[in-house]
């Protein structure tokens, strides 16, 4: 049975695939770590093994790898978009030397990795509808630069030193358990939560701006099925573009109006995040995914609508 270390485990995508993996692999073979602990994670953090890393300290990294004996390392901890647009050194030193750190210690001590990349790994200057599995990569953040770089690494490690490593271009990803923080899809998710609060949301994001986007639980069944897959059939293994729907806030407005007809929308655009969300694509080929590993989403934009309202309803208490 495998035994895997998350890093990130208390983030956005950790939080929830944490629970995940100790569901199908068993608590005691999924050790959570995170730079610090946070409040409001205490099921998490003593439903099994929780370790404080920091990934910019490799030491850290490989006390956790031995102490548990570890075969497979989960490596979600970075910053995202506008965060890194903010904080660049940052970003590059958690996203790429954080990275390092990770393939080092995985070469080092036999493990296996999955580390996410992204749609921002794309540019101006990629084909905006229906992004190739196989294009231009020029983006112009340094969370992109970080994740263009990150898919170039896992590969070198791959075909250098035989460290398995496998990893998505994630959409932006909407849940309902934790915030996402400093992501430019962040709006997608803000939206549910102030349609319940307030029946009205003021999107930082302009109407018609259409971006790629899923469901957790999609992602989270993207990861196990990519970490289980048959290895001699993954020919992309680093980067394979994964989607499950794109739309617009216009679009994800008319949705939730199904279910909450007085809800109105309305427009603050940020022009840093507008100008990221501006720079990716309005759509992905995921073919390469479909064809190598089975990918198939569940959610669509109506379906995860119903389950984010009904789940955040509960959460909210409303
Ligand atoms: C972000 N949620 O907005 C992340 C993601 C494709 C977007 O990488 O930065």
């Amino acid at each position: 049975m495998r035994k895997i270390l998350v890093t990130g485990a208390l983030g956005q995508i950790g939080s929830e695939l944490t629970m995940n993996l100790r569901d199908i692999y068993g608590a005691e073979n999924v050790i959570a770590s995170s730079r610090r602990a946070k409040e409001g994670h205490e099921e998490l953090m003593e439903s099994g093994a929780f370790e404080i890393v920091n990934v910019t300290d490799s030491k850290q990294i490989a006390d956790a790898v031995k102490k548990h004996k570890v075969d497979t390392i989960v490596h979600l901890a970075a910053l995202l978009s506008a965060v890194g647009e903010q904080k660049p050194a940052q970003a590059w030193n958690v996203n790429m030397n954080g990275l390092y750190n990770i393939l080092e210690v995985a070469r080092e001590e036999g493990c296996s990795v999955f580390t996410p990349s992204s749609i921002a790994v794309f540019g101006d200057s990629t084909p905006k509808d229906s992004t190739p599995q196989d294009t231009i990569q020029r983006p112009n953040t340094m969370y992109g630069v970080t994740k263009v770089a990150g898919e170039l690494l896992c590969d070198y490690y791959y075909h250098k030193f035989g460290v398995d490593t496998r990893g998505v271009r994630f959409p932006g990803l909407i849940s309902y358990k934790t915030l996402p923080g400093g992501g430019t899809t962040d709006y997608a998710v803000h939206i549910y939560y102030d349609a319940l609060k307030n029946k009205k949301y003021t999107s930082f994001i302009d109407k018609g701006t259409k971006m790629d986007m899923m469901y957790m639980p999609d992602a989270l069944n993207a990861i196990t099925q990519l970490l289980e897959a048959d290895p001699s059939k993954l020919i992309h293994r680093n980067a394979f573009n994964v989607t499950a729907m794109s739309f617009d806030p216009e679009e994800i407005a008319a949705s939730i109006k199904k279910e909450i007809p007085e809800f109105e929308l309305d427009y603050d655009v940020d022009p840093v995040r507008q100008s990221i969300a501006d720079s990716w694509p309005n759509s992905l080929d995921d073919t390469a995914a479909r064809e190598e590993w089975g990918w198939k989403p569940e959610f669509d934009l109506d379906s995860m609508t119903k389950d984010m309202l009904e789940k955040l309803k509960i959460k909210l208490g409303i």
